[in-house]
C-alpha cells in the first residue's frame, strides 16, 4: 500500500469498508464510550442489533472524508460519528471460536488484564471496578453537539438493555488553548505528531514547514499498513480492520505542577528567572505547553508551535537539550538505536481525548493550588497493526525502561523511566538528571514521582464494515 489519495477512485472499496477514525482522527469535541457485556443466551438479538447498529450509526472512512470535504469547502460541521469494537471474548460470544488463530495478536487474545506483567500495570484489583469486568464490545460516539450525542447514547442504551449489560460509560471532552489547539490536562498541546496516511496531509506538512529536500528532519508519512489488518472474518479482499487500545490514565495535575515549580526554583532560584522554570515541564514532556519542542528552543513561543513537527534529536545525542527521559523522546526517538529494529515500525495512530472536568485553567493558577490530583486525565486510545509490536513495545521497551536508549548508545546520557507514562518496577520516586539549559553545563538531579495512574482499559479490534454487516443471526 501507499499513501491514501482520497480522490483515487480505485480505493473506494477500501475506504467504504474501513471504519472511520483509524487513518485520521474524527476530530469531534465530545465523546461517549459505552462498554458492553452481552447477556447469556441472547446471541440472536445481539447479532441482529450489531447489523442494525452498523447500518444506522457506524461511519466509514469514506463518509468521514466526505464530511471533511464539506467542512473544508462549505464550513458544514460533521454529524454524529460512531465506531464499534469487539474484544476477543466478544468474538467468542458471537460464536467465532477460531478468533485466536485468525486475530492472533498475542496481546489482543489475552486481553489487557492478562498483560499487566508486560506493561507493568497496577494489579487488576486496583483498577476502577468497572474495568475489572469482562467487556465484549465498545461503542464510540463522538460529536461537536453534546446534546445530539447524548440523545443518541440514550436511544442506544435503551436498545441494548434487551440483550446486554452496560458495564460502564466514559465521557471525553476536548480542552483547547487560545490558539484552539487541543490540550491534555497538564496543559500541553497534544496530538501534534501523528503518522500521516493521507497524501494531502503529508503535502500540508511539507508546505506548513516550508521544507525543501535538505530541510526534512522528520517524515510523518506512513504506509496505511502500519495500522491495518485484513479482516479475517470476511472474504472481501478490501475489508480491513485495526487493533485498538483503550486506557484510562488519570493525571495528578497538582503533583505535576508542584514538582515542576519546585525543580524550576532549584534550577532558577532568582525570581527574575521565574518564566524560565517552565523548562522543567518542557523537559518532562519534550515540548513546552504551546508545543515548542525543547530540543529546538529553550523557551516557548515559537511561531507555529502548535503544529510544529519537523525535528529530530540528531544534534542532541547526549540529551543536553531534550533529556532522553522526555515523554516524546521516549515514545518516538526519531532514530534507530538498534540496527536490528526499525523504530518506524512501532508508531501508533493516537486518538485520545481528555476526561474529567476542572475549573481552573493552567495559566490562571501558576501555583497549582486548585489543580485536581485525581478525577481528570486522558482516555488514551490508539490504532495499530500489532498491539505487541506497537503499543506494548512503546510502553515496555521504551517508556518503562530506564536504560533506553543508553543500553544501545553510551552517548545517550540522562535516560530514565518516562515521567509521563512510565510504570517502573521499583516504586517511585526516582532520580532524574535535568540538564542546565542556556549553554550551561551539568545537571540538576531531582527526585520525582509519577503523575499518571492507569485506572483500567482493554484491547479491542475495530472490525471492517462488511464483517459487521454480514453477522448473521441464523448462523
Ligand atoms: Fe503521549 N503529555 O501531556 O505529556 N504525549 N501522553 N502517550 N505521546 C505526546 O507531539 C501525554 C501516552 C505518545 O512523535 C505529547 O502530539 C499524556 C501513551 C507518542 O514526537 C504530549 C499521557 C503513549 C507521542 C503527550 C500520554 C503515548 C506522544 C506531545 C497520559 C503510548 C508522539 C504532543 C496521561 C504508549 C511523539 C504531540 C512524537 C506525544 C502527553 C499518554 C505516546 C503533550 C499526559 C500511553 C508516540
Amino acid at each position: 500500500m501507499k499513501l491514501i489519495d482520497p480522490m483515487d477512485y480505485s480505493l473506494n472499496p477500501l475506504l467504504t469498508s474501513l471504519q472511520g477514525n483509524i487513518l485520521k482522527g474524527h476530530g469531534r469535541e465530545h465523546t461517549t464510550h459505552i462498554f458492553i457485556h452481552f447477556d447469556k443466551d441472547k446471541i440472536k438479538s445481539v447479532k441482529n442489533w450489531i447489523r442494525q447498529f452498523t447500518a444506522e450509526y457506524v461511519v466509514s472512512f469514506k463518509q468521514q472524508l466526505r464530511e471533511r470535504e464539506l467542512f473544508k469547502r462549505n464550513n458544514i460541521p460533521g454529524k454524529l460519528f460512531s465506531s464499534f469494537f469487539l474484544t476477543n471474548s466478544g468474538y467468542e460470544y458471537l460464536g467465532f471460536n477460531d478468533v485466536t488463530s485468525k486475530l492472533n495478536d498475542e496481546a489482543f487474545v489475552a486481553g489487557m488484564k492478562n498483560r499487566i506483567d508486560r506493561n507493568n500495570d497496577p494489579v487488576v484489583g486496583d483498577w476502577e471496578k468497572c474495568y475489572r469486568e469482562d467487556v465484549h464490545a465498545m461503542i464510540l460516539l463522538a460529536d461537536d453537539e453534546k446534546g445530539r450525542m447524548g440523545k443518541a447514547a440514550s436511544v442506544i442504551l435503551q436498545e441494548i438493555d434487551a440483550f446486554a449489560r452496560v458495564c460502564h460509560v466514559e465521557y471525553g471532552n476536548a480542552i483547547r488553548n487560545k490558539y484552539n489547539d487541543g490540550l491534555e490536562h497538564f496543559g500541553y498541546v497534544d496530538g501534534i505528531s501523528q503518522p500521516l496516511f493521507l497524501k494531502d496531509e503529508v503535502e500540508d506538512f511539507h508546505s506548513y514547514h516550508n521544507t525543501t529536500d535538505n530541510t526534512v528532519y522528520f517524515d510523518p508519512a506512513a504506509d496505511p499498513e502500519l495500522v491495518l489488518v485484513r479482516d479475517p472474518f470476511t472474504d472481501d479482499p478490501d475489508a480491513f480492520g485495526s487493533y485498538f487500545v483503550f486506557r484510562k490514565l488519570e493525571q495528578n495535575v497538582r503533583g505535576f505542577k508542584n514538582a515542576e515549580e519546585a525543580a524550576g526554583k532549584k534550577m532558577f532560584p532568582d525570581k527574575m528567572d521565574e518564566e524560565k522554570r517552565e523548562i522543567i515541564g518542557a523537559m518532562i514532556v519534550g515540548r513546552y505547553e504551546d508545543g515548542t519542542p525543547v530540543v529546538v528552543d529553550n523557551e516557548e513561543g515559537m511561531i507555529g508551535s502548535g503544529k510544529f513537527n519537523n525535528f529530530n534529536y540528531d544534534k542532541d545525542p547526549s540529551g543536553g537539550r531534550c533529556p532522553h527521559f522526555a515523554h516524546i523522546r521516549k515514545t518516538n526517538p526519531r532514530h534507530n538505536f538498534n540496527s536490528a529494529d526499525d523504530h518506524l515500525s512501532h508508531r501508533i495512530a493516537r486518538r485520545g481525548i481528555p476526561f474529567g472536568h476542572r475549573d481552573v485553567d493552567t495559566a490562571l493558577d501558576p501555583e497549582g493550588l486548585q489543580f485536581p490530583e485525581s478525577g481528570v486525565g486522558l482516555l488514551f486510545m490508539c490504532f495499530q497493526k500489532s498491539i505487541v509490536n506497537q503499543f506494548e513495545f512503546i510502553q515496555q521497551n521504551w517508556a518503562n525502561n530506564p536504560n533506553f536508549p543508553s543500553a544501545f548508545d553510551p552517548f545517550a546520557k540522562n535516560d530514565e523511566v518516562d515521567l509521563i507514562i512510565g510504570q517502573p518496577h521499583q516504586k517511585p520516586p526516582r532520580d532524574y538528571q535535568f540538564p542546565f539549559p542556556y549553554n550551561s553545563s551539568g545537571n540538576l538531579q531531582v527526585s520525582m514521582k509519577q503523575f499518571v495512574t492507569m485506572k483500567g482499559g482493554e484491547y479491542f479490534f475495530a472490525p471492517s464494515i462488511p464483517f459487521l454487516q454480514s453477522i448473521n443471526s441464523n448462523e
